[in-house]
């Protein structure tokens, strides 16, 4: 068993990012030996101290999908990936310099402001972070949020000029994500489930939890899909998959609900 989770509105609260109703679960599955695995929209260095919180050394996803981290010592991967300090890095997507020299080109086109351009005050004020908190979301590997000032059909034309240099644009809670047409939770989730599964003898079975649209994807790709339910907004509706569990609970209880649920029917507890 492996369990994806997202964590805005799915792990942490939506509100206060509290996660104490998890903890249990939490330990149940460090116990089991279950890896938890975080695929969000935060970078690395806000998930450095998420993970501490959280108690999890486990690999993760950063940045959409853009990048799978695997803590060194972890998952003997066959195929090369890049060396950092702590990790292996599996990045999908091309560096964020690239997209801020590529998004620079269109400033005179579209009405936007790229987060290399913006103070962590104006990051602070806009997303209600803390400094620190603003300051790790703005330090970005693979993605790059813009404030997007302009109309959703330009939104749509700007796409259009971005496919051909293989760079897309994410509509995200806040902001619209820029980055490589190859980055998305579901195929990050994808590849690290194919890692695991080289190194298992038995089938690898993937659960997965979110709330929101960007985790759309990674819910019809699990074995087990569950949806988060949320204070703040109706459930998405996911295409073709009626087996999807939806809880009853909001945020980090419901995702103690489902897991429970699930560790009981699977026979791990
Ligand atoms: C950023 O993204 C969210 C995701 O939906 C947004 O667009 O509102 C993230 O990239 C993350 O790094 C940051 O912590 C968050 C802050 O609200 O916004
Ligand atoms: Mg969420
Ligand atoms: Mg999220």
């Amino acid at each position: 068993l492996l369990v994806f989770t997202d964590l805005d509105g799915t792990l942490l609260d939506h509100h206060d990012y509290n996660f104490d109703a998890a903890v249990p679960t939490l330990k149940t599955l460090a116990m089991m030996e279950i890896p938890c695995i975080i695929n969000t929209s935060k970078t690395f260095a806000e998930l450095v101290v998420l993970r501490k919180a959280l108690n999890l050394n486990t690999p993760f996803i950063s940045e959409n999908g853009a990048a799978v981290w695997i803590p060194k010592g972890q998952l003997n991967c066959t195929e090369p990936l890049i060396e950092t300090d702590t990790f292996w890095l599996k990045p999908f997507g091309p560096a964020r310099e690239q997209l801020t020299e590529l998004a620079q080109g269109f400033a005179e086109q579209f009405s936007f402001t790229p987060f290399s351009e913006l103070s962590s005050a104006d990051v602070m004020h806009l997303t209600g972070l803390t400094e620190a908190e603003a300051e790790a979301a703005m330090e970005r590997h693979f993605t790059e949020p813009l404030v997007w000032r302009d109309s959703p059909l330009a939104l749509e034309r700007f796409r259009k000029e971005l496919e051909p240099h293989g760079i897309q644009a994410q509509k995200g809670g806040r902001f619209v994500h820029l980055m490589g047409s190859q980055c998305d939770k579901a195929k990050a989730m994808a590849w690290l489930k194919e890692q695991y599964q080289q190194q298992s003898a038995s089938p690898v079975t993937v659960i997965a939890l979110g709330d929101g649209e960007n985790d759309i994807g990674m819910l019809k790709a699990a074995d087990i899909p569950v949806l988060i339910r949320s204070p703040k907004h109706l459930p998405p509706q996911i295409p073709g998959r009626h087996n999807i569990l939806l809880t009853e609970k909001c945020g980090p209880a419901g995702w103690s609900e489902a897991l429970n649920q699930i560790l009981i029917r699977e026979g791990v507890i």
